[in-house]
C-alpha cells in the first residue's frame, strides 16, 4: 500500500487515473477533487501490482493519520504553480519530520511538466521548493521524479519505482 498526497490540484487524481486506464486514452478527463480517501489498484508490471490511497489537499491535517499504516509515500506537487510552491514545500517538510515516516520510502513527484516550458522556470520552482537543501538534510530515502499526469512524462521511472513497494 502506498499513500498519494500533496497540495489540491496538483494532479493526484489525474495521476491514478492515468496510470490505471489506457495508454492510447490521451483525452483530459475530468476529476472531482477529493473529499475523503480513494482507493486504486495499479497495475505496475506484469504480475505486480500495488494499491494507491489518495487523500484530498483539504485534509492535510489528518495525513499522519495514516502514515504509519503504509511503507510508501508519494508527495505532488505542481512545478507550474509558483503561488503554491512555499506551501507545498512545508507540507514536503512536515512529512519529512514525521515521526511516523522516518523508515518510509518517498517519492516526490514534480507533476505538470508539460507546463513548464523553460529550464529557467524550472530551475526557479526547485530553488525556490529548496529541494537541494530538503535532499541534503532528509534523513528518508526521497526519490525524485519529474512528470505529466497529462503526456504520460516521466510514468516508467514512476511505475519503476512503484514496483519496488509492490
Ligand atoms: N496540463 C496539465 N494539467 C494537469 C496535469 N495533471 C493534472 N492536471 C489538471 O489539474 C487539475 C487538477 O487535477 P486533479 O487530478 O484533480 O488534482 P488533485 O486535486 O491533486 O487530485 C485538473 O484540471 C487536471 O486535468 C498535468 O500533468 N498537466
Ligand atoms: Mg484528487
Amino acid at each position: 500500500m502506498a499513500l498519494l498526497i500533496g497540495p489540491s490540484s496538483v494532479g493526484k487524481s489525474l495521476l491514478l487515473k492515468r496510470l490505471t486506464t489506457d495508454e492510447k486514452d490521451k483525452d483530459l478527463v475530468a476529476t472531482v477533487p477529493s473529499i475523503g480517501t480513494s482507493l486504486v489498484k495499479v497495475q505496475v508490471s506484469r504480475k505486480k501490482s500495488v494499491t494507491i490511497r489518495e487523500l484530498g489537499g483539504s485534509m492535510a491535517p489528518v495525513w499522519p493519520d495514516y502514515y504509519s499504516d503504509v511503507a510508501a509515500i508519494i508527495f505532488v506537487v505542481d512545478a507550474s504553480n509558483l503561488q503554491q510552491v512555499g506551501a507545498a514545500t512545508i507540507q514536503f517538510i512536515h512529512l519529512l519530520n514525521s515521526p511516523q515516516t522516518q523508515s518510509s520510502k518517498i517519492l516526490l513527484l514534480f507533476n505538470k511538466l508539460d507546463l513548464v516550458t523553460s529550464e529557467a522556470d524550472k530551475g526557479k520552482f526547485m530553488h525556490l521548493f529548496m529541494l537541494d537543501d530538503i535532499l541534503r538534510h532528509s534523513r528518508q530515502e526521497v526519490s525524485v521524479a519529474e512528470v505529466s499526469a497529462l503526456n504520460r512524462t516521466g510514468f516508467a521511472a514512476m511505475k519503476e519505482w512503484l514496483e519496488l513497494c509492490a
